[in-house]
This record gives C-alpha cells, sequence and structure tokens, in this order.
C-alpha cells in the first residue's frame, strides 16, 4: 500500500474508523477534526481564571490542540514584577572565576552562534487548583550556555554557576524567628557539571519571535528537563563561584519536604526542586462520529517513556499512544481511543511509566510529602458526556 499523506487523508475526507482500520494514528487528523466536539469537563474549580492575577497567566489545557504553546497562551509567573530592560543599555556579564569576563550586548550574544530546540515545562507550584495550566511547551532559540563558559574560560576549582535576573524586590529573612530586611536579586544556581552539559540554553526568542517581556526579555536561561523555577528571566548577570549559591529561591522558596523510610525510621529531609517529576495530564476530551478520544501530556527531565495508559471509570489501564512528533524534553502530547461511553458522568485518569521503571504516584503515594510543590499524583477527571 503506498503511504498516505495528512494532506491526501484530509482532502480525501476519509473517516476516522477508515484511518484506524488502516492503522493510521490519529495523529494524521486535525487537532479537532470538522465532525468533532468538545466534551465538558465538570471538575473545573469555580474559581479557575487564565489571568488570576496581575502579570500571571494560566493557560486553559483544554485549548491545547498542537505541539506548541501560543506565545500569548504560554503560562508566566514571577516573583517581582516583569523589570522594564532597555535593549540599548543591556549587557550580560559572565564574572567570577573565569579567565576573561564577558559583557555581551544582545548582538554580541546572537553572533555566537543559535541553537534551537522544543523545550515543555511547568512550574513546581502546578496542581489540578490551577487546572495543571502552569504549564506550556515552545521552541526557544539561542545560545548554549556552555558556549558562553568556554569563551569566558572556567577557572580550575570553580564548581557552580549563579544566574541572576534583572528583578529584585524586598524580603524578609527568617533566622530563627527574627526577620531581617533584604533586597533580594531574584537568582537560582547550577552545579558547573549541570551548567556545562549540551542541553542548557541562554535563549532570546520563543517560536521564532524575540522573547516578549512576559517571557524575559531579552534573554532567559532554559534548563531542559527542570522545573520553571531554573529558567531565569531577563538574565542579567552569570556568576561563575565555588560552593552552593544560598539565595532564597534556590535555598529555602524552591524545597520540598519528604519523609523517607531508613533503617526502618521516617527520617525527614528537604530537596532542592530541580528536574521535573514524572507527570501525565489529561487535558480535553473530544466526540466524534463513532467514539469518543482523550488527549493529554506528559511532562518529564527527558528519561524515554515506557508507557502512558488511560483508565475510565472501573475499566482496564488501556494504552494511549504518544505522539510520533514528540522530542526528549518537549511536552509529550498522548491519545487513547475510547469506545462506547455511554451518555452521563464519568471519571477518567492516566498515568505514565519511564523507562528507567518510575511510575506516576498517586495521591496516597505522596502522603510522605509534606509540601505543596512537585505535585506530581495522578489526577483523576470528571466529564459528562
Ligand atoms: N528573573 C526571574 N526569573 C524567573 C522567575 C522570577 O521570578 N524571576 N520565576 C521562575 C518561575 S518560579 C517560573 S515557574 C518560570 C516561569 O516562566 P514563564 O513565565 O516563562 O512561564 O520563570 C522562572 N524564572
Ligand atoms: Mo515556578
Amino acid at each position: 500500500m503506498a503511504p498516505i499523506t495528512r494532506r491526501e487523508v484530509l482532502t480525501a475526507g476519509v473517516a476516522a474508523g477508515t484511518l484506524a482500520a488502516l492503522g493510521l494514528p490519529e495523529w494524521l487528523l486535525p487537532a479537532l477534526a470538522q465532525e468533532e466536539t468538545l466534551v465538558p469537563f465538570t471538575d473545573i474549580p469555580a474559581s479557575f481564571s487564565t489571568t488570576p492575577a496581575e502579570m500571571v497567566r494560566v493557560l486553559d489545557i483544554r485549548r491545547i490542540d498542537g505541539p506548541f504553546t501560543p506565545a500569548d497562551q504560554f503560562f508566566t509567573v514571577q516573583h517581582y514584577g516583569q523589570p522594564d530592560v532597555d535593549p540599548a543599555k543591556y549587557r550580560l556579564s559572565i564574572s567570577g572565576l573565569v579567565d576573561r569576563p564577558l559583557s555581551l550586548s544582545i548582538d554580541d550574544l546572537r553572533r555566537l552562534g543559535t541553537t534551537d530546540f522544543v523545550a515543555g515545562f511547568e512550574c513546581s507550584g502546578n496542581s489540578p487548583g490551577r487546572v495543571q495550566g502552569l504549564s506550556s511547551n515552545g521552541r526557544w532559540t539561542g545560545v548554549a550556555l556552555r558556549t558562553l563558559l568556554s569563551r569566558a574560560g572556567v577557572k580550575a576549582g570553580a564548581d557552580e554557576v549563579v544566574f541572576f535576573g534583572a528583578d529584585r524586590g524586598e524580603e524578609d529573612v527568617d533566622f530563627r524567628g527574627r526577620m531581617i530586611k533584604v533586597t533580594q536579586q531574584f537568582g537560582r544556581s547550577l552545579s558547573l557539571a549541570e551548567a556545562t552539559k549540551p542541553e542548557p540554553l541562554v535563549a532570546h526568542a520563543l517560536g521564532g519571535a524575540p522573547l516578549s517581556k512576559h517571557q524575559g526579555f531579552p534573554l532567559r536561561l532554559i534548563v531542559p528537563g527542570w522545573y520553571g523555577v531554573a529558567n531565569v528571566k531577563w538574565l542579567s548577570e552569570i556568576h561563575v563561584q565555588k560552593g552552593r549559591y544560598l539565595g532564597k529561591f534556590q535555598a529555602r522558596w524552591y524545597r520540598t519536604l519528604r519523609g523517607e523510610t531508613i533503617n526502618g525510621e521516617v527520617k525527614w529531609t528537604e530537596a532542592e526542586i530541580s528536574r521535573l517529576q514524572l507527570k501525565s495530564v489529561i487535558a480535553r476530551v473530544t466526540r466524534a462520529a463513532d467514539h469518543h478520544r482523550v488527549t493529554g501530556f506528559v511532562l518529564n527531565d527527558g528519561t524515554p517513556l515506557q508507557s502512558v495508559e488511560v483508565k475510565i471509570d472501573d475499566g482496564p489501564w488501556r494504552p494511549a499512544v504518544l505522539d510520533p512528533k514528540n522530542t526528549r524534553y518537549s511536552w509529550k502530547l498522548f491519545t487513547c481511543r475510547w469506545d462506547g461511553a455511554s451518555p452521563g458522568d464519568h471519571t477518567m485518569v492516566s498515568r505514565v511509566t519511564d523507562v528507567s521503571g518510575r511510575v506516576q504516584p498517586t495521591t496516597a503515594e505522596l502522603e510522605s510529602k509534606l509540601t505543596a510543590l512537585e505535585n506530581n499524583a495522578q489526577w483523576p477527571r470528571k466529564v459528562r458526556v
């Protein structure tokens, strides 16, 4: 049989059932085919808003209809508002334990080369309460961080790279119950080993267009496979040092308190927010002529996936199909065909497993996580057919 292109399929108006019979993945269909309609979720909190606060934007995941989040829907959060950066005066400085400190204009940076890749991420505070909308996926263009670091020449003995944004705010730092006021600049760090991996990118464009002020104009860090907090926006300084950087957003604010049983006793430890915990989310349900379709996405640290499964009501776990266009650090779209849906209310949940054997936990399995961040629990959804 000659291969059928998407265009041929569309112009021939082949029905979904025929496609399935031909063994073609449903991804060959447009996101919402003409005869398809959206099935409403009945679990969206009344308080849900895509603009819950000034300068905050939440993605409405029911609108996901392709691999890339449009720039004007890409989620946005930050701690101190969005600073105005004058591109004419702007310089990115690279300082500290380096042989050649650098001060680069935006044009200098663009001249250092262009890398382009797809990365999806979520805020570590993303949760069912926000309908998982603190998440997005984009194509980023910029310069590999390690190109900049090798230009500057990292000195022997350095082991930490700190990234500062142009944004600052007043903070009370708690020292044994005593509050000390400081002006805090937003900063995050990576170990030198992480910073010199091939992936981290100093990005100047999203989806081929210069970053908006929301997304960190003119430059931001993108660390693929990590929670959003690593992706420092309005990046203004890269500082190479020896020893951990313990700024507020590294050492205090982005922590998870977890209990781990060691030698028969629960030992409580705090861990830094770093790589994305394995998570799948059901985002939309559609009705076609003779079946329904459940679509969602997975976010993780880049480990290849073993499976994504969907369970409807008390039925068995059934395999979902992954979009072949997914890439290592993109979010991974999946779809699952649902036949024989009866009119009325239904519940459904998804779970993802990676090749290292990690399985997305249930809420009960996350019981020993006492803080709210990194909620990657399986998320049961409710729909009305
Ligand atoms: N300079 C700076 N960068 C920042 C932040 C910030 O407050 N200041 N917030 C971080 C957090 S917590 C998240 S989740 C992401 C959000 O990126 P986005 O607005 O492009 O989605 O930005 C990160 N980068
Ligand atoms: Mo975040």
